[in-house]
């Protein structure tokens, strides 16, 4: 479905690229699907199609990429008619690059046609089943990770496995279908942003596969590999005047180019018994185990980046650079890596924590990103455990202050309410915000809404709303919010 339109980038227009910007170095015809992609998004196409694209450049062909789209059709509507090729712009205060990525090939919508989908999950070719389907994805409570049974897309495809609409259900029938045909598992890699993401998918997967068939679960326990995986790329919603941006400066319009920073940063457990792209010729650190560097991005980078989110939002700021150029932020969030979140992790040798941190800060301020403190409010239900929540548990375990870690959850607790300092609504993005709504109703006191909140055990599990400190701290912080705005506590906390 190649398109016609004069400058649409396609295989076929490519020689019309200007010049100086790198394209696929390869005969694409060539190129064999090895990896079947789940939840195509910005993400994985600035990320993992990225790497691999440089692999299919190395010369091994093959492992081309399949995506897959759980929901919308919008990723393949876009890509189709440009030969599924797409424009990375990579930006910073210094100028854009850009590169033309060749890495993936067909893309399925899933509930246009769950059999095609299943089809390519089952084919021997394919060894890698990889995953950015983002923490609701996983359909689990955020507290405790494990399959929430009663999820609408769980209990569907426990009722019709052979049509399954969730990542676990197609995981799960895939590997029922392989292994009834006496074909080898593909590996599965989670590259979401979750604490032991191949544990938690590993979980979850024998939970629902035991729930259709205990000897399914037990198979999967035995046969299949699950490694852990830390990702780490800033990725920005693509705007119309991006889109046009990109036009302008490669010659040719990309439906959906992706907009992401220089920095990118892939660590994986080396568990691969069906093989794997030698991914560490072009930029991957394998490790045994990924555990301690992924709490230091979730808590480091993501608790952070969560924080700067919700109180900058609340302060009326539109992206996370505009935040940390506000008065006070930018010492707020340096005091609560170094003195709240840094004491919390543990040790990594030979690792300098110091300049991961005035990285990180770095990437925050990056002008040229346009980060909006909205995108990344999304989800704060599936995402503040691991990002804020575990960070307080360990700090109260040690008796030691989380005063700014608590000003974050407060932060998140105020937007969530879905009424803005101004008064104005708040487009809350979440599966709980009718939840929120309900629950925060004709409440306006900081204790009145505080009890709603922590009624939610999804959230907070069955410690944190029993511990007292926990209750006054978060309280207090709240109270001190809904005051005096979140513009002026930052500045006093600072
Ligand atoms: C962000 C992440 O939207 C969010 O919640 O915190 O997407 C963040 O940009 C990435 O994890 C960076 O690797």
């Amino acid at each position: 479905m190649t398109s016609h339109e004069p400058n649409r980038l396609t295989q076929a227009s490519l020689h019309n690229l200007a010049t100086g910007i790198a394209r696929p170095q390869y005969d694409r015809n060539e190129v064999s699907t090895g990896i079947v992609h789940l939840g195509i998004g910005a993400f994985h196409r600035a990320h993992q199609a990225v790497y691999t694209d440089s692999i299919l450049a190395g010369g091994d062909h093959s492992w081309g990429i399949l995506g897959v789209s759980l929901r919308s059709a919008d990723t393949r509507d876009a890509l189709a008619p440009q030969d599924g090729l797409y424009i990375v712009a990579t930006r910073d205060g210094g100028g854009d690059s850009f590169r033309v990525i060749g890495s993936i090939g067909k893309v399925l919508v899933a509930p246009e046609d769950p059999e095609a989908v299943l089809a390519a999950m089952t084919d021997p070719d394919v060894r890698i089943v990889s995953l950015t389907v983002t923490e609701k994805g996983y359909c689990y409570s955020p507290a405790s990770a494990s399959l929430d049974e009663s999820h609408p897309d769980i209990v569907h495809d426990l009722a019709n496995p052979a049509v399954p609409r969730s990542a676990i259900g197609f995981i799960v029938e895939a590997l029922a279908r392989r292994r009834a045909d006496g074909t080898a598992p593909f590996t599965l890699l989670s590259c979401d942003n979750l604490p032991s993401n191949g544990e938690t998918l590993k979980r979850v997967v024998i939970r629902f596969a035991e729930l259709r068939d205990p000897g399914l679960g037990e198979f999967i326990g035995a046969n299949v590999a699950f490694p852990s995986t830390m990702v780490d790329r800033i990725v920005p919603a693509t705007t119309d005047a991006d889109r046009d941006a990109v036009t302008n400066s490669t010659g040719l319009r990309d439906a959906w180019p992706i907009m992401t920073e220089p920095f990118t940063q892939w660590v994986v457990e080396d568990h691969f018994p069906s093989g794997r792209p030698a991914w560490e010729k072009v930029g991957v650190t394998f490790v045994d185990n990924v555990d301690v560097f992924e709490l230091m991005k979730l808590r480091l980078l993501n608790g952070s980046h969560s924080t700067l989110a919700y109180l900058g939002y609340l302060a009326g700021h539109e992206t996370v650079s505009d935040v940390m150029k506000a008065e006070g932020f930018s010492t707020f969030i340096e005091a609560m890596m170094d003195e709240e979140i840094t004491p919390t992790l543990p040790p990594l040798p030979g690792f300098d924590l110091e300049a991961y941190k005035a990285e990180l800060r770095q990437r925050f301020r990056n002008p040229a990103l346009r980060h909006r403190t909205w995108q990344i409010a999304m989800d704060g239900s599936q995402k503040l455990p691991q990002r804020l929540l575990n960070t307080i548990r360990k700090r109260l375990e040690a008796k030691q202050p989380f005063d700014r870690l608590a000003l974050g959850v407060a932060g998140w607790m105020r937007y969530a309410t879905g009424v803005d300092e101004n008064g104005d609504a708040i487009d809350v993005r979440d599966p709980l915000a009718s939840v929120f709504k309900e629950r925060t109703a004709g409440k306006a006191s900081a204790s009145e809404l505080l009890d709603a909140y922590l009624g939610l055990q999804q959230i907070f599990g069955d410690d944190l709303p029993n511990d007292d400190q926990f209750r006054s701290v978060v309280g207090m912080a709240l109270e001190q919010l809904l005051r005096e705005g979140a513009a002026r506590v930052v500045v006093a906390r600072t």
